[in-house]
């Protein structure tokens, strides 16, 4: 590609205000201390550190009409939205560390109103061991990161599904899920419904890694941006303890290398969020020093060579 190399902006969202366990709100500092601005500069990126955005504090209230918090969750979301579209306005690539994933929805509507503006089109890659696609009525916990692929597809709270100022931000088409292992039965039904294109564990086990992620960036072009929503929890247990929800059964170090190796080699990735890092959870930052290692390899670590390198 002859793209220009952009910018790598972080942007740290301290917050647990969609999760059912607290403690993914100590997330991007964990990421800090895991070193990933040092680690990304080594790999020849220029990286800005944005700091931390500023929200309200975690009420831990039962749901409200299906909701847990969705005022705070509204706000900590807009504060996202905004963040993540003055990156893209400048040519950044903009990286958010999370924070749990109902911050999605600030996210990747940012992702769609900037592809809007510039004529581009728009793939998702959800990689979680979760659809994400509840809504108030089909919901067991009323916890709102359990819902961001839906809100995004217009299926939602007002407050969340026009935040990007188009509703729906996105079609559940763009979407391409990958490790899913845990679907409640009405969102299963809903997934089915509205048709999202899934590869899940069962999928990866039967035609492998490879497999799914040919398909998964198949049709991607030079006109495409490529946003990564990487959940912590995509990843087997055994090698990231430290997220809220464990499921077992997901992508080995290995599975995990090669689908981020796959996504660098598009060249096309440029916005990210980086998930659910729960460090109350994690056994001596271990889980942060594997998602920086997979983060690396999406930034292109792993790669011998390269066109134009
Ligand atoms: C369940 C729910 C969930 C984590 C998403 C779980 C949702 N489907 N959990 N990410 N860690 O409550 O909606
Ligand atoms: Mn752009
Ligand atoms: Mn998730
Ligand atoms: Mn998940």
């Amino acid at each position: 590609s002859t793209n220009p190399v952009p910018t790598v902006a972080l942007i740290g969202a301290p917050t647990d205000i969609g999760a059912g366990a607290r403690g993914a709100s100590m997330g991007p500092e964990a990421m800090r201390v895991a070193g990933i601005q040092p680690a990304l500069e080594a790999h020849g990126l220029t990286v800005v550190d944005r700091g931390n955005l500023i929200g309200p504090a975690n009420p831990w209230q039962p749901p409200t009409d299906g909701y847990r918090h969705l005022p705070e969750v509204t706000a900590w979301n807009r504060s996202v939205h905004e963040a993540v579209y003055a990156e893209l306005a400048q040519g950044n690539l903009p990286v958010l560390l999370g924070g749990d994933h109902c911050l999605a929805i600030g996210s990747i509507s940012a992702v769609a109103r900037h592809c809007r503006e510039q004529g581009k089109k728009l793939r998702v890659l959800w990689l979680d061991a979760h659809a994400d696609f509840n809504t108030s009525q089909l919901t067991p916990s009323g916890n709102i990161h359990g819902m961001p692929v839906a809100c995004l597809s217009g299926h939602g709270p007002q407050e969340l599904i026009e935040i990007g100022g188009h509703v729906p931000a996105i079609s559940p088409k763009w979407v391409r899920q990958i490790g899913i292992r845990s679907v409640d039965p009405g969102e299963k039904r809903f997934v089915h419904q509205q048709d999202l294109e899934v590869f899940d564990m069962r999928f990866i086990d039967e035609m492998g890694m490879r497999h799914a992620m040919e398909l998964a960036l198949a049709t991607l072009d030079a006109n495409t941006h490529l946003h990564v929503s990487f959940d912590v929890d995509f990843l087997e247990p055994e090698i990231a303890p430290g997220v809220g929800t464990t499921v077992n059964g997901g992508p080995t170090y290995r599975e995990a290398q090669l689908c981020m190796e796959m996504i660098a080699d598009t060249g096309r990735m440029a916005s990210l969020d980086l998930m659910e890092l729960n460090p109350a959870y994690d056994v001596k930052n271990r889980t942060a020093v594997v998602a920086l290692d997979l983060i690396e390899s999406l930034f292109g670590k792993s790669t011998l060579m390269r066109k134009g390198h």
